[in-house]
């Protein structure tokens, strides 16, 4: 009996790893857009792409990063200036994609960019705090796959969406789960919707990796100074005390995090060059061996276990 199961189990894995290894020919007539290529998980897979051949366009906020990363690449690799939360900027993003791509249309889109800063517990944080995360994490993504929709449908392609494992499961404050969350609704929504005529969607979901965004130093500094403004009676409601453990509980989080970015590089690479690229991705040991199954608790357990290692308010 667990004979047969394990060679049924076998026999799955092998078909499994059959089906991933089937790479796509003709990369180098394809053309991929990537937001958010000034740092961090866009600029490698700009890179990355770019010496497999593709013909990568990379979409990055300041005119900096765009003159760096061209300097470290291919002449095929062309950049544009992309402020994802500006509707102009994305209408005009859209059109010098269509100039670009002619009649083939768009292979790929990867929706990369992203914030994470305010991190903090949510009473901290104003109305406007959440509408910045939301604007750049999700509006921005919502915005640029429908203008760039017809010229993906046109070519068949691919979408692939970076959500996080913090899409999965939600804590400790900030809008960034929020907008994560958002973002494996709309990828799952836009994936079964007729309108999109055969283009693929896949959601990649990192654990925690070494990049910008989870650099300690802003984050700190951004903390401070959001302490250091609240209310007397929030202050007085949470302590000092409170402060600094919840600030220390997030550097161990974040100094944890993985400095091998080109595990979250390979799930996008696949997704955009596999004939059968999966929906879902998880780079990362902790996303695969924690966050993703704590996902499918029940919530109690999920609850406990993210709750723990956090301060308790004993104030009050
Ligand atoms: C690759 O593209 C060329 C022209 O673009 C075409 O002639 C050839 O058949 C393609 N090969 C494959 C395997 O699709
Ligand atoms: C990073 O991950 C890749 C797999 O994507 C692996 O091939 C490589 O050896 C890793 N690099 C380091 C320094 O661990
Ligand atoms: C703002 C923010 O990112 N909040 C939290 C979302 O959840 C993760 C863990 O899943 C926390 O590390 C984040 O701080």
């Amino acid at each position: 009996m667990w004979l047969w199961l394990l060679a049924l189990l076998g026999l799955y894995l092998l078909y499994r790893w059959y089906r991933d290894r089937q790479i796509l020919q003709n990369l180098s007539d394809k053309y991929v857009l990537i937001t958010g290529c000034d740092s961090g998980f866009g600029n490698l897979l700009a890179r990355q792409l770019d010496r497999k051949g593709l013909r990568v366009l990379a979409a990055c906020l300041t005119q900096r990063g765009a003159e760096q990363l061209k300097e470290a690449t291919s002449q095929r690799l062309q950049t544009l200036i992309l402020d994802v939360t500006d509707s102009q900027s994305v209408a005009a993003a859209a059109d010098w994609v269509k100039q670009q791509v002619g009649d083939r249309g768009l292979w790929g889109l990867v929706n990369n960019a992203g914030i994470l800063i305010p991190v903090a517990p949510y009473e901290w944080l104003t109305k406007a705090d959440y509408q910045k995360v939301m604007e750049v994490n999700l509006m921005g993504l919502v915005e640029v796959t429908l203008s760039l929709l017809p010229l993906l449908r046109r070519a068949k392609g691919r979408i692939v969406n970076v959500a996080s494992i913090m899409g999965r499961v939600s804590y400790i404050g900030g809008a960034y789960n929020m907008s994560k969350y958002g973002v494996e609704a709309f990828s799952d929504g836009l994936r079964r919707d007729p309108g999109s005529f055969g283009v693929k969607v896949s959601i990649v979901e990192p654990g925690f990796f070494r990049t910008p965004i989870t650099e300690f130093h802003s984050i700190q500094k951004y903390m401070q100074c959001l302490w250091s403004n609240l209310p007397v009676e929030i202050k007085d409601t949470y302590g000092e005390k409170f402060f600094n453990v919840y600030c220390k509980s997030i550097q161990d989080m974040v100094s944890g995090a993985n400095p091998n970015l080109s595990l979250v590089t390979d799930c996008m690479e696949h997704a955009l060059t596999a004939v059968h690229p999966r929906t879902r991705y998880s780079a990362g040991w902790d996303a695969k061996f924690f966050f993703i199954p704590l996902s499918y608790l029940p919530t109690v357990l999920a609850d406990y276990l993210l709750t723990s290692p956090l301060p308790k308010l004993t104030r009050v």
